[in-house]
């Protein structure tokens, strides 16, 4: 295991070289990983109260996933595992099109063909991501190898969990990039668990970085809870990718603090002691330590911010809610140039159980997973 790539203590002390970072842009990093904190309590609180299906939060995982996608371009890619969603924003996904993405209403732009909190933006490089896990691991060394062969100067950030490094899609994709040489990051956030399979349990490698040795890349561990280092290490592995140096697999160690997701239950499988030990490393608190030591905060910031960031998210929440759900004819579109004879047939059939049953209301039934 490489000794742990580390910038901030949690009392926000520097202990490592930070990248450089104007105040406006440390201000701004800060400002993004607290809107996936106060996205989450919103998500989380609607599913709850049954007006959305499903959410999988990203509490604990803000300095992963913000410090590291803050280190792309704009020209660059970011394939998503999971848990991205706030780094989509960041890089331009509307706030309007992630809420109707979490109602699957008329304005989805997935056009409700994906289970809700499944995000994609195609002007910010953000394809559309499957619940199918490890697949999005070939599928963006495919498209970095597609952007060698085409001489572009764009980086493949390739995110996935810990959960992930067990399935084909990371041998695959890793040995493939390896040999090809790609413009390719492997960013493994190891968040301690994969639903109810700890990563003690997922590999008996110390660490997952040391799974980059076999496939001939270099393998770095981060602190996952101190932006700082996850956007140093992660600039650091871009300009090694854009230099034609190839990939890196970067593990960004961090925590999962609630459940897998809103139909998971973590007290049944881990402990109360785990998750208080990991809430007080919470990455937001160490960030804004950090700030106000450098003045570029005081305490009353975090406040200010939270209380604008709520604003927005609730005023496009009562946007979204009273948005119409997706015209049910889509159901048949898009495939073929012109609905074909069978889907419609099968369409007015649908249609006809539909009125005589009656359509179906919000809330109407129970989410499987
Ligand atoms: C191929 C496959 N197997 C199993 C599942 C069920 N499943 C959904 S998420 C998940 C765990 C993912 O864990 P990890 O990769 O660590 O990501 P995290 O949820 O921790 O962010 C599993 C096993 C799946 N979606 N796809
Ligand atoms: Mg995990």
């Amino acid at each position: 295991m490489s000794a742990l790539a580390q910038v901030l203590e949690q009392d926000g002390l520097l202990v490592g070289e930070p990248p450089q970072l104007s105040p406006d842009e440390l201000r701004a990093m800060f400002r993004h990983m607290l809107r996936i904190r106060c996205m989450d309590d919103r998500m989380l609180k609607l599913q709850r109260a049954g007006r959305i299906g499903f959410v999988g939060t990203a509490k604990g995982l803000e300095a992963a996933i913000i410090g590291s996608a803050f280190a792309l371009e704009p020209r660059d890619w970011l394939w998503s595992g999971l848990r991205e969603g706030g780094a989509a924003l960041m890089r331009g996904l509307p706030l309007s099109e992630y809420i109707a993405q979490m109602y699957c209403n008329a304005n989805d732009s997935a056009k409700g063909r994906q289970m809700c909190n499944h995000f994609q933006h195609k002007g910010s490089h953000y394809p559309s991501w499957s619940s199918v896990i490890g697949t999005q691991i070939p599928h963006g060394v495919g498209a970095a190898l597609a952007a060698k062969l085409r001489g572009l100067d764009e980086v493949h950030a390739i995110y996935f969990g810990d959960g992930a490094t067990s399935s084909n899609g990371f041998h695959s994709g890793m040995n493939c990039a390896g040999v090809w040489k790609v413009p390719a990051v492997f960013v493994c956030i190891d968040n301690g668990w994969a639903i109810s399979v700890s990563s003690r349990q997922q590999t008996a490698a110390e660490s997952f970085a040391d799974k980059a040795a076999a496939y001939g890349m270099p393998g770095i561990d981060v602190d996952g809870n101190d932006a700082l280092a996850c956007c140093r290490e992660m600039r650091r592995a871009l300009a090694q990718a854009r230099a034609g140096h190839g990939p890196t697999l970067l593990v960004l160690k961090t925590y999962r603090i609630m459940g897998h997701s809103s139909s998971d239950d973590p007290t049944k499988y881990r402990d109360a002691a785990e998750v208080e030990r990991w809430s007080a490393r919470d990455p937001l608190e160490r960030f804004e330590r950090f700030l106000i030591a450098r003045k570029l905060f005081t305490d009353a910031t975090r406040a200010q911010l939270e209380a604008e960031l709520f604003a927005e998210i609730d005023a496009e929440i009562h946007a979204q809610e009273s948005a119409p759900p997706m015209a049910l004819r889509t159901l048949v579109e898009d495939v073929y140039a012109e609905v074909p004879r069978h889907l419609r047939v099968q369409y007015n059939r649908f249609v006809a159980v539909a009125e005589r049953l009656g359509h179906a209301q919000k809330g109407d039934g129970a989410f499987p997973l």
